[in-house]
């Protein structure tokens, strides 16, 4: 079949300003009323709208977002996926994510650039290897891969780290996920938004949410810059927000919100192609397809939205990332940017229905919720639509800060919180 892309119409295209682009989703005006109303158009707002649609027929559903869809941490991140986290809890929810991911092109006929190129975590003294076997261990006994290399395979594996025996940061060896890597972040929210466009659900840009309505104990709706609209559910998928929009419920969550900063180099020949990530040091790396080399850092020190990028995370950063690969030290840096996260005392997020009867909460993913991004959506659909848990993020309900069945992901979340 003759294909109605030709290399005119490539130029055409590209010469045209978009002009007689086709939209990939709709640009509507909000309706009065809708079933859910999901505020957030973030992978995991977009994600959830999609499943509601897609695994419950439940397609009269807004998502209301403020600036741009994945304008916020999803257009951020530096699109690490992994599921090697310590906790069955966490392995089941974060590695049926994976799973997802794994058949997310398909799913959604748009490819968001999977690369399963493998993560590693760098142990750089004794104490390093054995809590990372024990993690390797853990992660096995849940069926989920995971290897540990030694100093020689690392070296083989990833030739530019310094892995000599006087290197400022000694490697002793890694934990390897074969099945993590990483995939396009705005790949992912565009491909969310066009397949819930195409199911119904209404996406509407540049509207803030302001209120959340209540009758006693039910919530009613929003009210937002373009108005009120009423709801007969509404769900917060807010990151970076979280708490503050939830207090317009009348709800206080255990969140507290922090800067996390990245930054990219100037593009170069390919040169690594896994993720080398360093709890010790706080600093992790890949490279894009582009040839930039990813780079970023923990999280701020303290509490902000201020969403401003430093110098002295770039000190840090370039001190650490120089040191376990020296070649880099003659690389100009390009770009620099931070997002606001929001973390939970266990580092484990919260996806939950809440006290207020018709209202959800999904947040606290901390520094690590790219990932879980297909996961969330598809559990937090499940809760909405039946108004109950979903077995996998049932432990991850806003109940465990009562009951103290905390979830201490400290460790997996590893470099930055
Ligand atoms: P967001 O994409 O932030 O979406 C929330 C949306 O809500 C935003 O678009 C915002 O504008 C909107 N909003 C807020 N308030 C309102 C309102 N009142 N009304 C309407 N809309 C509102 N995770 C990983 O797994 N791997 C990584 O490698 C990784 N690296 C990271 C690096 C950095 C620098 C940062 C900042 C984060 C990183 N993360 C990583 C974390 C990850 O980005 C987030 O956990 C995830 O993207 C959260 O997705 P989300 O859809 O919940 O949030
Ligand atoms: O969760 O893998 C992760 C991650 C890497 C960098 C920031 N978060």
């Amino acid at each position: 079949m003759k294909s109605k892309y030709s290399i005119f119409s490539l130029v055409r295209n590209a010469m045209g300003y978009h002009q007689g682009w086709e939209q990939a989703w709709r640009s509507p005006e909000p309706k009065p009323e809708y079933d859910v109303i999901i505020i957030g158009g973030g992978g995991h707002g977009l994600a959830t709208a999609y499943y509601l649609a897609k695994e419950h027929g439940i397609t009269n559903v807004a998502v209301i977002e403020k600036g741009w869809i994945g304008g916020g941490n999803t257009g951020r991140n530096t699109t690490i996926i992994r599921s090697n986290y310590l906790w069955d809890e966490s392995a089941r929810l974060y590695d049926m994510s994976l799973k997802l991911y794994e058949g997310l092109s398909q799913d959604l006929n748009f490819n968001i650039m999977l690369s399963q190129r493998g993560v590693l975590n760098l142990a750089h003294n004794l104490h390093d290897l054995r809590e990372i076997s024990r993690r390797v261990n853990a992660i096995r006994l849940n069926g989920i891969d995971s290897e540990m290399l030694s100093t020689a395979d690392v070296q083989a594996m990833v030739p530019i780290l310094d892995c000599s025996k006087n290197a400022r940061y000694p490697i002793l060896g890694a934990s390897l996920q074969k099945r993590g890597g990483v995939a396009r972040h705005d790949g992912v929210a565009w491909g969310y938004a066009r397949a819930a466009d195409a199911r119904g659900i209404d996406i509407i840009q540049k509207c803030e949410v302001t209120g959340i309505m209540r009758d006693g104990d039910t919530v009613t709706g929003v009210e937002t810059s373009r108005g009120t609209i009423k709801a007969k559910k509404v769900a917060i998928v807010t990151a970076g927000h979280t708490s503050h929009v939830a207090a317009m419920a009348g709800l206080r969550l255990p969140i507290e919100s922090f800067p996390l900063q990245a930054m990219v180099s100037e593009p170069i020949k390919p040169i690594l192609d896994c993720v080398v990530m360093s709890g010790a040091v706080h600093a992790y790396i890949s490279q894009s397809d582009r040839g930039e080399m990813v780079m970023g850092a923990g999280i701020d020190h303290f509490i902000s939205y201020t969403q401003k990028s430093t110098l002295a995370v770039v000190e840090q950063q370039m001190a650490a990332v120089t040191k376990l690969i020296p070649i880099l030290s003659r690389l100009r840096l390009m770009r620099q940017w931070a997002g606001i996260v929001d973390t939970c005392p266990d580092a484990s997020p919260i996806v939950s229905k809440t006290p207020v009867e018709g209202l959800y909460v999904n947040g606290g993913w901390g520094t690590g919720g790219f990932k879980g991004t297909p996961g969330s959506g598809w559990v937090f659909a499940h809760t909405i639509a039946q108004d109950r848990p979903h077995a996998l993020n049932a432990p991850f309900a806003l109940e465990r800060f009562t009951t103290g069945a905390l979830i201490d992901e400290h460790g997996a979340a590893a470099v930055a919180h």
